[in-house]
């Protein structure tokens, strides 16, 4: 079998699940997150990551069906989870350049929320900016259609690739994920150290939230706390886990 006919044969067998990652808040008045990250429970190989099919997932289309699977599962999970520091924790999903395409985004949203009962600020939508450069008329209406219903939307991998400020001008994002390769110049490059700074300094005048991903060490915790960046993510906290782990460890770390 091919991998695209396993997984036809996957998403039919529901073999699909999410894992979560938590993204935390450096000040106490601010909510903690998760992203939401596919895993496939594989019969024989075990646990599969989603680097290994996303792209198969999207190129074969079967990422428009499975994602609407995706949002409306993140959100009855997300819906059931219990609150930290008088908080309710979001959720942040991935959405990719086909689901902006072939699916109505603003309905499944919203169907996933009203049955659920997840509220809409609880749910952030992480795109990329390859997706921004792309068919930018229609992404730009779907964009505002979700912010109309009061979800976030976030840039994801912001700064590797396909930066412009002229996306975080059209589109204004609520958050931008700072990508991993700048987190690792910390105690590294003094200039990646500055560049890092200004960018959290430009969220805080452009009231972007900014969150900083693969955050391994202590140093750069301690980094990107001294210079207020909003929120971190990365293993230095804790991995992507499945859902039942999660649920633990937002009632040990809350
Ligand atoms: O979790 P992992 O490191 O395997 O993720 C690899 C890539 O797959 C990441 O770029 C991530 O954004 C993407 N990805 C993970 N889960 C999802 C998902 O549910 N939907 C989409 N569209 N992409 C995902
Ligand atoms: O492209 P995207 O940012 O959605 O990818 C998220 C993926 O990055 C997660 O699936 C996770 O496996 C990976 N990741 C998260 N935190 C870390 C980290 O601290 N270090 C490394 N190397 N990878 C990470
Ligand atoms: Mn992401
Ligand atoms: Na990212």
């Amino acid at each position: 079998l091919s991998l695209d006919d396993e997984l036809e044969r996957a998403v039919a067998q529901e073999e699909f699940e999410l894992f979560y990652q938590p993204i935390v808040p450096l000040e106490a008045r601010l909510p903690i997150k998760a992203e939401a990250l596919i895993r496939w429970r594989h019969p024989v190989r075990g646990l599969v990551g989603a680097h290994e099919f996303i792209n198969h997932l999207e190129d074969s289309g079967l990422i428009v069906d499975l994602g609407r699977w995706i949002i409306k599962e993140a959100c009855r999970q997300a819906a059931t989870w219990p609150m930290t520091n008088n908080l309710a924790p979001g959720v942040c999903i991935n959405v990719s350049a086909r689901q902006f395409r072939f699916d109505d985004l603003a309905k499944t949203v919203t169907e996933a929320l009203d049955e659920t009962g997840l509220t809409p600020e609880r749910l952030c939508i992480e795109i990329t900016e390859k997706l921004l450069m792309i068919d930018s008329e229609r992404t730009l209406c779907t964009i505002n259609e979700l912010k109309a219903l009061g979800v976030e939307i976030a840039i994801d991998d912001f700064g590797i690739g396909y930066s412009s400020l002229s996306y975080i001008r059209r589109f204004k994002p609520d958050k931008l994920k700072i990508d991993r390769e700048f987190v690792m110049g910390i105690s590294n490059s003094e200039f990646d150290e500055r560049l890092l700074s200004a960018i959290i300094a430009m969220g805080d005048q452009l009231r972007i939230a900014i969150v900083a991903e693969g955050v391994e060490t202590l140093e750069q915790r301690d980094y990107l706390k001294g210079q207020h960046c909003g929120y971190i993510q990365g293993f230095f906290y804790a991995k992507p886990m499945e859902e039942s782990s999660f649920r633990q460890w937002l009632i040990q770390n809350g």
